[in-house]
């Protein structure tokens, strides 16, 4: 059974090093697994909109489909359950749940019905759901009626209505609540770039409308005050009876200076870490409020908190939810001096995939942006973890690997993911070493159970630990050999 041997292998010495009652699991969205997207009274988000329209996705596919999870639910869980987790995230879809959206708009029981089924068989397998609110699928009625995130006033009261129906609902059972699933990648990928829903983007020869200069900040300002006034409702409200824990996951990368000896450089890599992380993460962990380096390139394109609105944002989480994937080196795009354009939404910055010394920011995976860094992970964890000394939840980390796009059933080595086995074996391994050093790490969800839609890319990313046959009816699952590794090595870690 023991395949991977590690009372004999480099992380020996790592043995029980974990809590014991650490989670670990993988992460999943509504959107990218369920499928269903119109099934049982299911309302259109924003993400079937994209989907259905011809030029958004890169291969032109939906997600119709997805992976058929709305169908094939116990499947999945017994897989989970193979697999050796003793957790499971996933999101809820709002628009299943409340097909318009809004306050005053009907709850669809069928929607309901499908979520307490879900969590009745995770539970009934003894895995603990990890729910996540929102991942990024706003319901396109409130899209229609008001724009959504963009008018505050009126979308506060409607996400804080659909997260009261979910506590009163799943409560009792879920004990692990995520409001928001990187509310700074919903902002900049839908409202600058463009690439994700609602496609709004200064960039004409792309989209319609929208400008990148203030919307995003705009849309991240909101996120931050629905997500505070729902962290309160949940305390003053459900948690003396309910008993559960609930916070935010903010997106975040290592960002490292390309010339570690330039204090320009230097500079640089921490305002990439702030324009990145503490955009959310000093409001919600640290002081209320936006960080100086924001301030001063933005302005008053960035809005301001009320005093009132501070105290309420503040400490509105239990603990620090991390997505994070690979890191960066970075330097000063535009030099010293010279204007900054007010498009610029990431603190102008210049990447680059070596150092300048020509040291690599790590080994190349199926995706541009994502390079295995497990040395920028280590240094993130205490980077996070000194600035903000709040337990830290990873909720997704994962990355895909070349040579997976082959017809199935799927032959040869495809599924001895040697790539994705290295990738977890440091990423878990820094994890272990970061706890020994004293950082409280209490979760760790793998990106993600099944190759899935991976949103604008459709389904050219496959990040899964089980390979999906996506042209056969059933969306064939065939685990992958790191769904293996990740087994042990997880036994080999937690504490008994
Ligand atoms: C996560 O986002 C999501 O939560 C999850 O749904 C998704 O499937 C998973 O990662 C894998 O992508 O093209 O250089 O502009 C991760 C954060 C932010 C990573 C946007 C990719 C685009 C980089 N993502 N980023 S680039």
């Amino acid at each position: 059974m023991a395949e991977f041997d590690f009372d004999n292998s480099p992380e020996a010495g790592l043995k029980g090093s974990l809590r014991k009652d650490f989670f670990w699991g993988y992460a999943t969205a509504a959107p990218q697994i369920e499928g269903a997207w119109n099934a049982d009274g299911k309302g259109p988000s924003t993400w079937d909109i994209l989907a259905h329209t011809p030029g958004r996705v890169i291969d032109a596919s939906t997600a119709d489909d997805a992976t058929r999870s709305y169908d094939f639910f116990r499947e999945d869980v017994k897989l989970m359950k193979s697999y050796g987790v003793n957790a499971y995230r996933f999101s809820l879809s709002w628009s299943r749940i409340i097909p318009l959206g809004g306050k005053d708009d009907p709850v669809n029981e069928a929607g309901i019905k499908f979520y307490s089924e879900l969590i009745d068989e995770l539970l009934a397998h003894d895995i603990t759901p990890f729910v996540t609110l929102f991942h990024w699928d706003v319901p396109q009625a409130l899209e229609d009626r008001y724009k959504s995130m963009l008018d505050a006033e009126k979308y506060v009261p409607d996400f804080v209505r659909y997260a009261r129906v979910c506590f009163e609902t799943f409560g009792g059972k879920v004990k692990h609540w995520i409001t928001y699933n990187e509310p700074g990648v919903y902002a900049l990928a839908g409202y600058a770039g463009g690439a994700h829903a609602p496609n709004r983007s200064s960039d004409r020869e792309k989209y319609s409308e929208g400008d990148t200069s203030t919307e995003p900040w705009i849309v991240g300002h909101t996120q931050l005050l629905s997500h505070a006034q729902v962290y309160r409702m949940y305390k003053e409200e459900f948690a003396h009876t309910q008993h559960g824990t609930i916070g935010i996951t903010l997106s975040g990368n290592w960002s490292a200076p390309y010339d570690a000896t330039s204090p320009a450089d230097i500079a640089a890599a921490q305002r990439a870490l702030e324009f990145e992380i503490a955009w959310f993460a000093d409001p919600v962990h640290g002081s209320g409020d936006y960080p100086a380096s924001m301030r001063a390139q933005l302005g008053s394109r960035l809005p301001t908190f009320t005093d009132a609105e501070k105290q309420t944002v503040k400490g509105s989480s239990d603990f620090y939810g991390m997505n994070t994937y690979t890191a960066f080196f970075v330097r000063d795009k535009v030099p010293p001096g010279q204007p900054i354009p007010p498009e610029d939404h990431k603190g102008n910055l210049a990447w680059s995939d070596i150092n300048s010394e020509g040291v690599s920011r790590g080994a190349e995976s199926d995706t541009e942006w994502l390079r295995t860094s497990p040395w920028g992970f280590a240094k993130l964890l205490h980077w996070v973890w000194d600035r903000y000394r709040v337990p830290i939840y990873i909720t997704e980390n994962g990355t895909t690997a070349k040579g997976e796009h082959v017809p199935a059933p799927p032959a040869g080595d495809v599924l001895n993911d040697v790539h994705r086995i290295e990738f977890y074996r440091a990423y878990v391994g820094e994890v272990a070493k970061a706890v020994t050093e004293g950082i409280d790490i209490r979760s760790y969800f793998g990106w993600t159970l099944l190759d899935n839609w991976e949103w604008a890319k459709g389904y050219t990313d496959r990040f899964g630990v089980t390979w999906v046959d996506f042209e056969s009816e059933e969306k064939k699952r065939y685990p992958k050999r790191s769904a293996a590794f990740n087994r042990e090595f997880f036994e080999h870690l937690i504490a008994r």
